[in-house]
């Protein structure tokens, strides 16, 4: 399914005044990409009562120097692409004009938490784009999101132990970005760099060890690509078939947001240095699953693979009126405990959660750090009879 996910490409006219305000201070401070042009280099925070107008030669300069040479070179520098690069006064917001277009028209979609099947085959082909786009979290929120594949989260990988994973990612948005597996081990300066808009870029990794783990854009400042949207969940399931459960993915991540542009409000990049967001969901819709449950029937044994996106909080779940039978610190099903209250995941860690619904009832899961909870880290486990 996978396999065929395309994304749109979006328009490339008509920057706002954000967009090149983005650009300006970013090219300078950890966005620059070596050999793309002098334009980008050239701007400096001294500069800054030219920031609008240099922005926009150095917008201009990607396409017109990639026109002009007949190849947009990839960043082939990741010192950039990693948390070695401190781009402290980076002020930027994700309110692109593609982030913000048309978000009036966007509708509100529950994300469906299902895991999906494992593929048939040893090989897995991927091809995510990474764009822009408006993506309504509830009713009255829009966020200007940066994603993979026009979601927030990305889809859901699924793969097995010891199976290969080819994964190609495309850029369709101007500011570079990139593909962090952390169920991968593997060279990141050569497979996580970054990618600039209209190149792909594509690396094949094994997997080794079964759990759910955290993807997401790697590229500097990883807290704004991340903070933006760009993260998802790839499950890694043993060889051997677990015991049969209902599964469930859930990836907990923080928005910290202010106005923009349409009606949308963009994650900012000051906001999330200061690390109090305004909501924290799970699956990018707060409350989402409190509103239209995740509905299980008695005697079912449920399977959450939680994943902490953040970008910087953990996810201490707990599941009210239950006990986790086992919980599975990694390598599934290696390295179980039983009979937890609660269980934290870290930013950028991963943990798998069972239960058995012994009696019927509405039990709701939470981030018991109730702060978290309270923005919107909570949702609905329904168990009919
Ligand atoms: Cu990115």
């Amino acid at each position: 399914m996978i396999d065929d996910l395309t994304g749109e490409q979006p328009s490339v006219s008509g920057l706002p005044q954000t967009r090149r305000t983005f650009l300006a201070r970013s090219s300078v401070l950890s966005l620059a990409i070596p050999g793309v042009g002098a334009a980008l280099a050239a701007c400096s925070p001294s500069e800054s009562s030219k920031r609008d107008t240099t922005g926009a030669r150095a917008a201009a300069g990607v396409d017109s120097e990639s026109q002009q040479t007949g190849a947009r070179p990839l960043n082939a520098d990741s010192r950039l692409d990693t948390g070695v690069m401190k781009p402290e006064h980076h002020t930027g917001t994700s309110a692109t004009g593609t982030a913000t277009a048309g978000a009036a028209n966007v509708a509100y979609r529950r994300w469906a938490p299902e895991l999906p099947a494992l593929p048939a085959g040893r090989t897995q082909r991927i091809h995510f784009h990474a764009h822009e786009a408006p993506i309504r979290i509830d009713d009255g929120t829009v966020v200007a999101a940066w994603t993979f594949e026009g979601d927030v989260p990305g889809p859901i990988v699924h793969t097995r132990v010891g199976d290969t994973v080819e994964f190609t990612l495309t850029n369709d948005a101007e500011i570079p970005h990139s593909m962090d597996f952390h169920a991968a081990q593997i060279n990141p300066k050569e497979a996580f760099k970054s990618v600039v808009k209209g190149q792909s870029h594509t690396f094949t990794f094994t997997p080794k060890y079964a759990g759910a783990f955290l993807y997401h854009c790697g590229t500097a400042p990883v807290l704004m690509h991340i903070g933006a949207g760009m993260f998802g969940a790839i499950i890694v399931s043993p060889r051997d078939a677990l015991r049969p459960a209902k599964d469930f993915v859930l990836v907990q991540n923080e928005f910290y947001l202010a106005g923009a542009a349409n009606g949308t409000r963009a994650s900012d990049y000051q906001k999330m240095l200061n690390m109090v967001p305004d909501i924290v969901a799970f699956n990018a819709r707060p409350n989402q699953y409190v509103k239209d449950p995740i509905r299980v029937k008695v005697g079912d044994r449920v399977r959450f693979w939680v994943v902490s996106a953040g970008p910087s909080h953990p996810c201490n779940f707990h599941v009210v009126g239950e006990q986790f039978d086992t919980v599975y610190l990694g390598s599934l099903p290696d390295n179980a405990i039983r009979g937890v209250q609660t269980f934290t995941v870290p930013p950028g860690g991963g943990i798998v959660y069972e239960l058995v619904c012994d009696v019927p009832g509405e039990f709701p899961f939470v981030n018991h750090g109730f702060g978290h909870g309270q923005k919107g880290a909570i949702g609905m486990l329904v168990v009919e009879p």
